[in-house]
């Protein structure tokens, strides 16, 4: 049974109005901006957290993440959504494939929930043979960890909110939902679709919403009622680790909070925004190295035609043509006095984020 087979399990939790929910997503096993955010926002047991998907994969402490957030589901203050990263119980149920990709998947990534298990248990994450032999010892040694990621509901629906990973389709009640509908769907703010209560997503980073801009605070529509909160924290170097403020689960009172851990600074002078700008991002990151410098190349976005400088290391490979790491020319627009967060010091000026928008500032810093 694959994704797409399985029906959603919809949970509708009793939350007593008057007590502050904070939304967050795709922390993606990254510990240090997980506690970076609940620190910033000043989490404590009064308060339920909930998680829209996506805690476990990619950054390097899964296993460890998924303990803390056990621990948290037994104190009572916290409620997780599956994301397309969480879904590891249906290995012991979807047959065939996923099982035959599985050893591809751990050497490719070199990190997540296996990879951290299989180090607890004595294998050779990087060269599993025996996958049923390995199943087999993590039913056997992890049972706790796989029930409760059994028993995470694909959607959470109260009065007012709907939150899902990845999607809501307007069309069809909630429970008619297949697990791989909620859990998977690129770009669903572009979708165009309206809803009466919000909807709340994670799952696709929001600055890939913008041409020619990298934001990556939450996109909160209030015509249409969608909320699109991932913030690309480890999948994108100045991405950060974003949470909805509602102080109440019946309010529409919403605010944000974001984490990153960049120095924050000031800047001495103001800047003119530029009026034209690019943002290279992975997926469509191809670009026509013009000339390669020390520091920074002139490089050529290739299906844009779009030419900008990009730090020279932000080149994955040392050919004419390579893809690159996220970029963009954007300057920023900036007050003397303006607090920016440091990404990038170099010797042109600095990479900065200010309010959530990453751009570079050609100025002195206090
Ligand atoms: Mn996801």
């Amino acid at each position: 049974m694959g994704m797409y087979d399985r029906q959603a399990h919809i949970l509708r939790p009793a939350i007593e109005p008057g007590r502050r929910v904070l939304v967050t997503s795709d922390i993606h096993a990254n510990r240090p901006y997980f506690h970076g955010l609940l620190d910033k926002v000043g989490f404590c047991d009064d308060d339920l957290l909930i998680i829209d998907g996506d805690f476990l994969e990619k950054g390097r402490e899964s296993l460890a993440i998924l303990r803390e957030i056990m621990a948290m589901h037994r104190r009572g203050n916290v409620i997780t959504v599956m994301g397309n990263c969480d879904d590891w119980a249906a290995i012991f149920t979807d047959s065939g494939p996923w099982l035959d990709r599985m050893p591809h998947y751990m050497r490719w990534r070199k990190s997540g929930l296996l990879w951290d298990m299989a180090l607890e248990l004595g294998y050779d994450p990087a060269n599993l043979t025996d996958v049923r032999g390995f199943r087999r010892a993590l039913g056997e040694h992890f049972p706790d960890e796989f029930a409760f990621l059994a028993s995470l509901p694909q959607a959470v629906e109260t009065e007012k909110f709907i939150f899902a990973h990845a999607a809501v389709y307007p069309d069809k009640p909630l429970e008619a939902h297949t697990v791989g509908e909620l859990l998977r769907c690129d770009a669903f703010y572009n979708l165009g679709y309206s809803f009466d209560k919000w909807v709340v997503v994670g799952h696709y980073p929001v600055m890939l919403y913008g041409e020619s801009i990298v934001c990556a605070n939450p996109i909160i529509d209030r015509e249409r009622h969608i909320i699109s909160i991932d913030g690309a924290c480890v999948l994108k170097d100045d991405g950060q680790l974003n949470c909805l403020i509602l102080p109440s689960i019946d309010s529409d009172d919403i605010s944000f909070a974001a984490y990153d851990p960049f120095p924050v600074r000031h800047v001495k002078s103001d800047q003119a925004a530029s009026t034209r700008s690019y943002y290279i991002r992975w997926g469509d990151s191809r670009v026509q190295v013009l000339r390669r410098g020390e520091e920074f190349s002139r490089c050529r976005h290739v299906r844009t035609g779009y030419e900008m400088d990009i730090l020279t290391k932000y080149l994955f490979e040392p050919g004419e043509f390579t893809d690159c790491n996220d970029c963009t020319d954007y300057v920023l627009p900036l007050k003397a006095g303006d607090a920016v967060s440091v990404v990038e010091e170099t010797s042109r000026g600095y990479f900065v984020k200010h309010e959530g928008v990453s751009g570079w500032y050609f100025g002195e810093l206090e």
